[in-house]
């Protein structure tokens, strides 16, 4: 089938310049080698100040991925059952009209909120993330997907004291002294801020980790703060009634830039370190300890990232975390405040609208949230039923918590599965149809990094493999197929970048579709030094960062900092605690990115099997071996998987990576089928570390 409107030159033989789309905040950009039409070598640019020259250990062989004999190169068909995986080849043309069909037969009996699509950040290329798909399920007026699974409800915590999310930018905090890296592997899962964070500590700076875990970066920081899951806000109370009292607080910022100060003072007598110690399961003397080092050592920093928004109330923590640069005045200095994501940033330079047109949307058609998925489609009562649903960019079979649900669900003959994937994932073996997607070497796209100030273009390098598209081509297909008209949906890729980069805003000025294609990358022109609030400037109703915030007072919440303990906890619920003591944190793997690559050989043998980690008092109750098999299990489901007995995690905690595909694990099991799908308290993300477990040896 030709392409309806993009089809891209890419050389015979040259060097390409692309940048990686994987859901990562480092975005690194890369050069690709091509011969005669194919992809010899890829390689890290050695010009990008963050990437220099060095990829990750998952992404080095990336071209394996791009050549893998497992890409799905042509659409299939299934012929199996549910969930087998086995699937015939069919033309475009077939499949196109047999899912057009069904979704248009699907509209008239049922109304089109009965098709629901379902996607997250597989590629956070724009226009594969959010361009005419969004414009076709608008205009189609679908279901519609609350998109909350990462960083929404970071962003919107961070929102309620601040006004918005901004911070630091990351590359600053070389000039830091004090650097806490709160509830975030570094090492791990944003790589290429080692670097800086390595040449702070040259200049003296001490670098501590708030994490229940000791990860790698934990393992190699001057302090290592190990909290219980879910109690940070008690920490960071903690902190700021040491700080108060001992007058260690920033009098002059405090009086010019912040409101509510009397009344913090009087919510944080609840939490003097005894009291906090209680809470946090940390000892008084470390509360202590910390607040003074942080409020006497200046520039500090804290870098916050996404694990620790995985909560009931995981916006109250971020809100909360985010009143400590304001007390201690931290944002002053250069290297000095807070610092997570730069999307904040892209939000406002973008042309987001432009790209995402949320104008054609209706709102009073009804949304569900992405992690009560395994609810929605199990739902009996619910009118119009799911009849069909399309997902891309996302592998919900995986990484959705509750799987056992999503697993009922997607089984149910009645649903229609369409899946636009590179690899049969957990997800794509449920599919009635799938359909072949490029891999970033193969389209065209634009990349903002969420971890820096950088954005880069993402030159095709070669030609699609097979008869995979871009989702902007899938997209248009279906579209076309269906009898839409509307132009908005066969807008060309480089129009839509165009598009995207048109707002005319100050700090894009001068980076346009030429500059990119020219350089391949460029930073965000934020003035030189750039200090956010340094002079307060912060974006609430009253112009202040709100430690008492009538918003949120309005909207139901505490309007102060405070902590409560999650509902599933031993402290939320000792009777569910009596029956599974343990909880779990179910984290992400250094040779996987989330559920991708554990279908890659290489990234697996890497990797290692999965392993249950337990404490060796926790192991020795339940008469666990280190290498035995164990199960692991609550009211939601339960797995086997081999145990390793290691004081990386506290009493009372385990940990299982959170990604492995249950058909390669060696015992088979994942570990969202034990994962919480409460709703954290705004902001729409998932309380997936809020889950309760027990661990036993086999019968
Ligand atoms: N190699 C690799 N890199 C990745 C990814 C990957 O899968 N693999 N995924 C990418 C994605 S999508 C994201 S969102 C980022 C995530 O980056 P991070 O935010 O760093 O990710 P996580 O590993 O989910 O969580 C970080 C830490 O939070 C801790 N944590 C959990 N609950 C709490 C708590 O209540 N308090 C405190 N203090 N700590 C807590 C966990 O123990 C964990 O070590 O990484 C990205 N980079
Ligand atoms: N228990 C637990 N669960 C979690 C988390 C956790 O810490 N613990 N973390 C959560 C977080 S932070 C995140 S971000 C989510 C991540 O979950 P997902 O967003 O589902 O991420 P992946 O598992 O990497 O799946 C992305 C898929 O997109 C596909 N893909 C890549 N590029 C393209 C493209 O251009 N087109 C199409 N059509 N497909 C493409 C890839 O092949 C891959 O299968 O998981 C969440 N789930
Ligand atoms: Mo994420």
């Amino acid at each position: 089938m030709k392409s309806i409107t993009s089809a891209y030159d890419t050389p015979a033989d040259g060097t390409v310049r692309g940048i990686c789309s994987h859901d990562c905040p480092d975005s690194c950009v890369w050069e690709v080698k091509v011969e005669d039409g194919k992809a010899i070598t890829l390689r890290g640019d050695p010009d990008h100040p963050i990437t220099k020259g060095g990829l990750c250990a998952k992404v080095n062989p990336f071209l394996e991925r791009v050549y893998s004999p497992e890409r799905v190169l042509y659409p299939l068909r299934r012929v199996g059952k549910k969930g087998e995986g086995k699937f015939e080849r069919v033309s475009w043309e077939q499949a196109l009209t047999e899912v057009s069909n069904r979704l248009m037969s699907d509209i008239e009996t049922y109304g089109a909120s009965s098709i629901l699509p379902y996607s997250f950040a597989g590629s956070q290329g724009l226009l594969q993330f959010a361009s005419l798909d969004r414009r076709f399920f608008s205009l189609l007026r679908a279901s519609r997907l609350d998109r909350g699974l990462c960083g929404e409800t970071a962003s919107a915590g961070i929102s309620a004291t601040q006004g918005n999310a901004k911070g630091i930018d990351p590359e600053d905090l070389r000039h830091s002294k004090f650097i806490v890296l709160w509830g975030t592997n570094t090492m791990v899962n944003n790589l290429h801020l080692w670097r800086t964070i390595q040449e702070a500590k040259n200049n003296g700076a001490k670098i501590v980790v708030i994490d229940p875990i000791r990860t790698r970066t934990a393992a190699v920081a001057d302090w290592h703060i190990r909290p219980l899951p879910g109690t940070d806000a008690a920490l960071a109370l903690g902190m700021m009634h040491v700080i108060i009292q001992e007058n260690l607080y920033d009098q002059a910022y405090v009086a010019a830039h912040t409101l509510g100060f009397e009344k913090l003072k009087e919510r944080v007598a609840d939490y003097a370190p005894p009291a906090a110690a209680l809470m946090t399961g940390l000892s008084a003397e470390e509360i202590e300890e910390f607040a003074r080092a942080y409020a006497t050592i200046s520039p500090a920093a804290i870098r916050v990232l996404i694990g620790m928004e995985h909560h009931e109330h995981g916006a109250m923590m971020f809100r909360t975390i985010a009143c400590l640069p304001g007390l201690i005045g931290a944002w002053r200095d250069l290297g000095g405040g807070m610092t997570r994501s730069a999307f904040a940033y892209w939000g406002d330079a973008l042309n987001l609208e432009a790209l995402m047109r949320p104008d054609l949307e209706d709102e009073t058609i009804r949304c569900f949230n992405m992690a009560k998925l395994g609810e929605v489609l199990t739902d009996k009562d619910l009118k119009p039923q799911i009849r069909s649903m399309i997902v891309y960019n996302c592998n919900p079979a995986t990484i959705t918590p509750n799987q056992s649900k999503v697993k009922e669900g997607l089984q149910n003959e009645d649903l229609f599965t369409v899946v636009l994937e590179q690899f049969i994932t957990e997800t794509a073996r449920y599919a009635d149809y799938v359909f072949p997607a490029t891999t970033e070497v193969e389209h065209l796209d634009i990349v903002p990094s969420w971890g820096f100030l950088y954005i880069g273009l993402n030159k095709p390098a070669i030609a699609p493999l097979g008869e995979a598209v871009p989702n902007t081509e899938f997209f248009r297909r279906l579209a076309h197929s269906m009898n839409m008209s509307d132009p908005c949906l066969f807008d060309s890729d480089e129009q839509i970048i165009r598009d995207v980069l048109s707002g005319g805003h100050p700090w894009l000025d001068g980076i346009n579709y030429e500059h990119l294609i020219e350089k391949g990358w460029a930073r965000l022109r934020l003035p030189e030094g750039w200090r956010p609030f340094s002079d307060g400037g912060f974006t609430t109703i009253s112009g202040k960062l709100e430690f008492y915030s009538q918003t949120l007072a309005e909207q139901g919440f505490d309007p102060l900092p405070v902590f409560k303990p999650s509902q599933e906890s031993p402290a939320g619920d000792p009777e569910l605690a009596a029956r599974f003591p343990l909880t779990l944190i179910t984290t992400k793997s250094m040779h996987f990115l989330n559920s991708s690559y554990v279908n890659m050989r290489r990234q697996r043998n890497s990797e290692g099997d999965p392993t249950l980690e337990l404490h060796p008092e926790d192991a020795r109750a339940r008469d666990i071996q280190n290498g035995d098999v164990v199960r692991i299990f609550n009211d939601r489901g339960s797995y086997e998987i081999e145990a390793r007995v290691t004081d990386r995690v506290r009493p009372g905690l385990v940990t299982v990576p959170f990604a492995w595909w249950s058909s390669l694990a060696p015992l088979g099991g994942s570990a969202n089928l034990l994962t919480n799908d409460i709703l954290s308290d705004w902001g729409g993300g998932a309380g997936f570390h809020d889950t309760l477990v027990d661990v036993a040896t086999r019968p």
